[in-house]
């Protein structure tokens, strides 16, 4: 009896401490909010690992001027604690960016190609950065940016300077600039883990036979996992620096080092996410999982407007729902996808990846294959009406696009993205996009470029067949 009554003053003040955490936990959040008259910090999660993990978002000098500041009124604005490491150090909007390479081996660093712009940077600041050196040249410049290419070397220190700087840190989760990651999701998804184990959670991919968690998709660290691969690389820097010299991609020079200290990633897919908004398909199906009923965690891809889009969306849910019920891919397709979906939108590319019908690939059957067309098949390519008519025929079709002359049909439903604007790849800089499309030239009436479609009635079927497999699933909905 003496015990009960003294359990009530000790339930009250672990409260009272509680309360006073999570005050002090709310009121360090941003109060910048994507939806005007809100102010975020009064909708943050609030949770009870909240404090314990730690994001480290890996950036370069090339990219953070343009990518960085979204973050901060989006992703991050809930996030207690981050990090930010790059190949340079400087501070922007009032947040402190690390540069993480600046223990690498100096002989490396005078000697290897890669690290010319990293010391342009160091002896000329950004003023040394010209559109050549932060694009690349060519074409596809932007695939020769030499950013990307001093990429791979932060991996490895990061992994360790992180443990430095968060000594307390239980997990270390890592994302990239063009990441969104849903914070809540990752907390719920995180404590579902014991914190105490060697955890190594990604996305699945292969380069030389190594399992690795792709870094765009995210992937996340437990303490323990972290501390056994830093210290095993501590001693075999010099065979690291060796191997990363002949590799490329820095996420799987780290899954490398983690696999040699015996930690096995662990398949969170479809938690983790390589695609974007614009390009997933909704129903992927990979390790016999498709993402409908499960809670995304990350999106990869994802350009300024997506990442506007999705935090709004969160926002609102969190206004919404009280932080009782977390977004599922199925949320985040009907409010963000759905309300997008048309039986015919002009200037949008829906990415129909199915089969194409145009002069020349008519040109090109033989007439046994052109016999096993159809009427409709055979005239796709002449409007979009008939490219609709063209999907509409086959059984499982689900949206269509339509070039002048050229129609491609789909059984994959991808939202794809306006068209009006095409823009150089990862750029939102509007001198690098332009504006295609013709005018009649007897009417002057502009013809889009291109036009996509879904046949609606389909959608529908698609809804209510994928939101039924969720029954099934019950509450088994994380993937642990
Ligand atoms: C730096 O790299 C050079 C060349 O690979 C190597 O000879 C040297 O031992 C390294 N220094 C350290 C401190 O690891
Ligand atoms: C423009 O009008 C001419 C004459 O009526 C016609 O032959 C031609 O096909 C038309 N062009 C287009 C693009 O509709
Ligand atoms: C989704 O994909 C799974 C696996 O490929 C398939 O069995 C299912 O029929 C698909 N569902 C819809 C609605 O397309
Ligand atoms: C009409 C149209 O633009 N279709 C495109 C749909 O997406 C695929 C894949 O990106 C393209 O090849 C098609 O040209």
């Amino acid at each position: 009896m003496r015990l009960r009554r003294l359990r009530v003053p000790l339930v009250g003040s672990i409260f009272l401490v509680f309360t006073l955490f999570y005050l002090y936990f709310v009121s360090r959040a941003s109060p910048s909010s994507v939806v005007p008259g809100h102010r975020l910090q009064d909708i943050c999660p609030r949770h009870p690992l909240g404090r314990d993990v730690s994001v480290v978002l890996r950036t370069g000098a090339t990219e953070a001027l343009e990518k960085l500041p979204i973050h901060f009124r989006t992703v991050l604005a809930c996030v207690a604690d981050y990090l930010i490491y790059s190949d340079y150090e400087e501070d922007i909007e009032g947040h402190h960016v690390h540069d993480i390479l600046d223990e690498v081996n100096i002989t490396l660093k005078a000697s290897v190609p890669e690290f010319a712009l990293y010391n342009q940077l160091h002896a000329n600041g950004r003023e040394g950065l010209d559109y050549h050196t932060v694009f690349g040249s060519g074409p596809s410049g932007a695939l020769e940016n030499p950013g990307w290419k001093l990429d791979k070397w932060k991996f490895l220190p990061m992994v360790d300077r992180v443990l430095q700087q968060r000594p307390d840190a239980k997990w270390l989760v890592f994302v990239e600039s063009d990441t969104y990651m849903l914070w809540q999701n990752v907390l719920e998804y995180l404590i579902r883990f014991d914190a105490t184990k060697p955890h190594y959670l990604g996305k699945h991919m292969y380069i030389n036979n190594v399992l690795f968690g792709h870094g765009g998709s995210g992937f996340i660290l437990s303490r323990p996992a972290a501390e056994k691969v830093a210290a095993h690389w501590r001693e075999h820097q010099f065979e690291y620096d060796q191997y990363t010299l002949t590799e490329w991609a820095g996420d799987m020079i780290l899954g490398k080092a983690l696999k040699d200290v015996k930690i096995d990633m662990f398949w969170a897919f479809p938690h983790l996410q390589g695609d974007s908004l614009t390009t997933i398909d909704w129903n992927v199906s990979k390790l016999d999982r498709e993402p409908w009923c499960y809670a995304p965690l990350t999106f990869h891809h994802m350009n300024q407007d997506e990442f506007k889009q999705v935090a709004a969306f969160e926002q609102d849910w969190l206004r919404h729902n009280h932080h009782s019920d977390l977004p599922r891919f199925r949320d985040v397709f009907k409010h963000i996808v759905l309300p997008k979906l048309a039986p015919q939108v002009d200037d949008w590319d829906n990415l129909s990846t199915g089969r194409q019908y145009s002069d020349e690939i008519l040109s090109k059957f033989s007439k046994d294959e052109r016999n096993m067309l159809t009427s409709t098949e055979l005239e796709a390519h002449l409007s979009v009406d008939k490219c609709r008519s063209a999907c509409i025929g086959q059984a499982i079709c689900i949206q269509f696009s339509y070039i002048p002359g050229v129609c491609s049909v789909s059984e994959e439903l991808k939202l794809g993205h306006g068209s009006e604007l095409q823009c150089l790849e990862y750029s939102s800089a509007a001198g690098r996009c332009i504006k295609p499309g013709t005018h009649d030239v007897n009417t002057s009436v502009r013809v889009p470029a291109v036009a996509s479609g879904w046949v609606m009635s389909r959608v529908e079927e698609y809804i209510a067949r994928l939101d039924a497999s969720c029954e099934v699933l019950g509450s088994n909905d994380w993937v642990t």
